[in-house]
């Protein structure tokens, strides 16, 4: 019989997705269940055949070139690939695989949910009660703004972008409005409730919330700078869960601490786990550890997400997420 594939998961995962991985797998795991050293991915790569990492594994050309690798494919668990160097991977004639649409409706909820919270002092609101400092109610305290109706911005217009649009549209009756690179025709555009801006200025000018659904890449890292940040709408509200490196940290902590910017609610951050500690010290700003896709649901499907890649490549066949 021929010898399973042997595949390394550098973190751990559900233990359902990690059983049924088994059966077919000889598994190997992160014990520690930290992120890996690049000197631990590379040792990896000799000895698996597959190895799959997550976003806090930085999978870099020195990682990518080991000498004597053994690993032929490598398949993220997660739909975002930045950490991953494509062009190293092809140059080493490695296949790659994300995790396409099983977090699409966990990321977006999470997304409603930032605007939800951020908008109406949701977290503000609890922290006041269990510090025992509520004194009851009254017309004037922890005023928030007004969500339905309102005009939202989402800038980049993939899958997650679409899902929240469905959901502010008809659950919120939002005005959405878009900025991306490839707009969809007018009559798609029509069909899904959303109005195409010319120009990112022209979003982050019109919109009451802003948020950012785009991947990280060279033309996006850093695309809400000072700049951006002072075309806003005073009293406005910025959103992030996609990544952290699309917003300057230091022009987003001015802004809010200016009053330009009512408030912030980020899931994703330029460092992480690093957060700023001046907007951890701000009331304003809801600060999440990367929940996006953090659901039982979302994060099993995610394992076998990866599963039916790896099946596929080790059966011969194209997987179905190539990225690389
Ligand atoms: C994942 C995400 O949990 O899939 C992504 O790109 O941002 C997250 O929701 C994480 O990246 C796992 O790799």
């Amino acid at each position: 019989m021929p010898s399973r594939p042997r595949i390394l998961l550098s973190r751990r995962w559900p233990e359902q997705v990690e059983a049924l991985l088994e059966e077919g797998y000889e598994v190997a795991r992160n014990v520690p269940d930290r992120p890996m050293s690049a000197a631990d991915m590379r040792e990896a790569l000799r000895t698996v055949d597959a190895f799959c990492p997550t976003v806090t594994d930085r999978v870099d050309a020195g990682v990518l070139g080991a000498s004597s690798r053994k690993a032929r494919i490598i398949a993220n668990y997660g739909v975002g690939f930045e950490h991953i160097d494509l062009a190293a991977a092809r140059r080493a004639g490695i296949v790659v695989t994300n995790t396409p649409d099983v977090l699409t409706d966990c990321t977006a909820d999470l997304a409603l949910a930032l605007i939800l919270s951020t908008a109406r002092g949701v977290v503000r609101g609890d922290r006041l009660v269990r510090a025992g400092d509520w004194a009851g109610w009254s017309p004037a305290s922890i005023y928030g703004n007004r969500v339905s109706g309102k005009a939202l911005g989402l800038v980049g217009f993939g899958r997650i972008a679409r899902a929240v649009a469905r959901r502010a549209v008809h659950g919120f009756s939002m005005r959405v409005l878009v900025y991306t690179p490839r707009p969809p025709g007018d009559e798609q555009a029509r069909s899904l409730g959303v109005e195409i801006c010319a120009s990112l200025d022209e979003l982050l000018a019109r919109s009451v919330v802003v948020s950012l659904h785009c991947p990280v890449t060279p033309e996006t890292a850093g695309i809400i700078g000072r700049a951006q940040l002072a075309r806003m709408r005073r009293g406005a509200i910025l959103i992030n869960t996609a990544r952290g490196a699309l917003v300057d940290e230091n022009a987003l902590t001015e802004a809010l601490l200016s009053g330009r910017l009512a408030g912030a609610g980020l899931d994703v951050y330029a460092h992480e786990p690093e957060v700023p500690e001046a907007l951890r010290q701000m009331d304003q700003v809801v600060l999440l550890p990367h929940l996006g896709s953090a659901t039982v649901e979302t994060r099993e499907a995610m394992g076998m997400r990866v599963k039916k890649n790896l099946d596929r490549f080790f059966a011969g066949r194209e997987p179905p997420d190539r990225v690389a």
